[in-house]
């Protein structure tokens, strides 16, 4: 064929495939949707708290690029990884590696000069001798285990393929609470598996022949279990699930059919959330952004896809909204119980507006040995660790599950707003 022949064919099939490719892009369009998000996750305070890692590794790998915020975070993360390195858990350490190390900037030498990859294979290491030593529990849980996995793949750090097979096995209970399947545990797994695969299919990392048939069969196996956590409204887990869950969906698209996942209803019920304003806690807004721009964490280490689409986000700094409280404050009565076998119960009065930590403090006020309980902050905010003496261990999958009207809770004591009347309660469980 002639080439003045050809060209109204190449018109024709360039035609017919460009509309198709621009139905299937699954991201935000109006950047203002991400407005509060940015807010969060910017305002000053926040970028000294434990989740400074995450923040940096989302607004790198959506491509926002502000040097003085870039550099207060890397500051703050220096100082972590010089005072506290021992201090930090596995999958900390593992979201410092990623947020430094993505797209290929200069902070990424960090990551060597501080060795802490040889730091993060020490770490995993402990979590397997944990589950040896533990009834197969780790130090953590398997949502750090699987960013162990990501960050020391992506990085070339030192894991054993047959490991990962022997662990990561979808039946394993470390993916469940109680009967429950956790969505977010699985996603990160499915990205930390799809990683292994790619090294392995690429022959950076040897294994026998077994071990990539085994992961692509895990792959299919969780990838199914994350879509049956599908809700009607398009979430998928919870509000806060449904960011790591598309990520995964968006690496393994070959373990699903097109009919089984719609990523338009997905991504419209997240914006909903976050017009609502759920994602107030700059984790939760870190963790959703890179989804809602079609990122995920395996495009850490690709040089060219830290920006978005329309090139990088050129977004100035939105201001803090402040938010003027009512000014007179009524008050609002709750029963709050603390369950272990017996149920011990008081009525408690707070302010209107109270989280569910202000009604815990102030029924230690009134009984003193029944209600007291201690905590630590964690990236979601306050964490309890004990009540009435009685610790939560990893060891034993022990901890205090929240609970309204006898249903959990998914917002932590810091966050979640109580409501006049309602029954709340802390109880002893096993997950
Ligand atoms: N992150 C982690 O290590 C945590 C992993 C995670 C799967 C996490 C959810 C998901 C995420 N994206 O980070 C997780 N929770 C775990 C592993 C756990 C267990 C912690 C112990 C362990 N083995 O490490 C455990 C005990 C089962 C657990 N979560 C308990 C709770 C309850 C906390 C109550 C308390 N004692 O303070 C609570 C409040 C559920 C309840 N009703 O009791 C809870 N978790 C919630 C709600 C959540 C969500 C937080 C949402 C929010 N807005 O605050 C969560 C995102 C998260 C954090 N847990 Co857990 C899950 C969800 O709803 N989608 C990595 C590290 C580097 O930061």
């Amino acid at each position: 064929m002639r080439q003045s022949h050809q060209l109204p064919l190449v018109g024709l099939l360039l035609f017919s495939l460009i509309p198709s490719q621009l139905c299937e892009i699954c991201e935000v369009s109006e950047k203002n949707d991400i407005t509060p998000l940015l807010n969060t996750m910017i305002h000053s305070k926040y970028t000294r708290g434990p989740s400074t890692a995450n923040v940096l590794l989302s607004l790198k790998l959506v491509g926002i690029q502000n040097q003085s915020l870039r550099q207060e975070m890397i500051k703050q993360i220096k100082y972590n990884v010089k005072m506290r390195v021992s201090d930090l858990s596995s999958g900390e350490l593992a979201l410092i590696i990623l947020g430094l190390g993505a797209c290929r900037s200069p902070e990424e030498t960090l990551i060597y000069d501080y060795h802490l990859i040889d730091q993060l294979e020490n770490k995993f290491q402990a979590e397997i001798k944990n589950m040896e030593t533990h009834n197969d529990n780790p130090l953590t849980n398997y949502y750090q285990l699987s960013l162990d996995v990501l960050a020391l793949c992506l990085f070339d750090g030192n894991y054993s393929t047959a490991e990962v097979v022997k662990r990561f096995n979808p039946e394993n209970k470390n993916y469940y609470f109680g009967s429950q399947f956790s969505v977010d545990t699985g996603a990160m797994a499915v990205l930390a598996l799809t990683c292994v695969k790619r090294s392995l299919i690429n022959g950076q990392v040897k294994a026998d022949g077994g071990d990539l048939m085994k992961i692509s069969n895990y792959t299919k196996s969780l990838v199914d279990k994350i879509l049956s956590k599908k809700k009607r409204n398009g979430l998928i887990g919870n509000t806060f699930s449904t960011g790591d869950a598309m990520q995964a969906l968006f690496v393994s698209s070959d373990y699903y059919n097109e009919n089984e996942w719609n990523c338009q209803e997905t991504l419209k019920a997240v914006l909903m959330k976050i017009s609502q304003g759920a994602f107030s806690i700059p984790t939760a807004a870190a963790q959703v952004l890179p989804a809602l721009l079609g990122k995920t964490y395996l495009d850490v280490n690709r040089d060219s896809s830290c920006v978005s689409g329309s090139g990088n986000f050129n977004i100035s700094i939105p201001e803090p909204v402040t938010v003027t409280p009512p000014e007179s404050q009524s008050n609002i009565s709750v029963n709050y119980s603390v369950r272990i076998n017996e149920t011990y119960s008081a009525n408690v009065t707070v302010p209107e507006g109270s989280v569910f930590l202000a009604v815990m403090e102030k029924a230690q006020e009134i009984n003193q040995t029944i209600f007291c309980f201690t905590m630590e902050e964690s990236q979601w905010g306050p964490y309890i660790t004990s009540v009435q003496g009685l610790w939560a261990s990893n060891d034993d999958r022990t901890y205090w599950e929240l609970l309204s009207g006898g249903k959990p809770l998914s917002q932590g004591v810091g966050s979640y707003v109580v409501h006049n009347g309602e029954n709340l309660e802390v109880r002893w469980r096993t997950y």
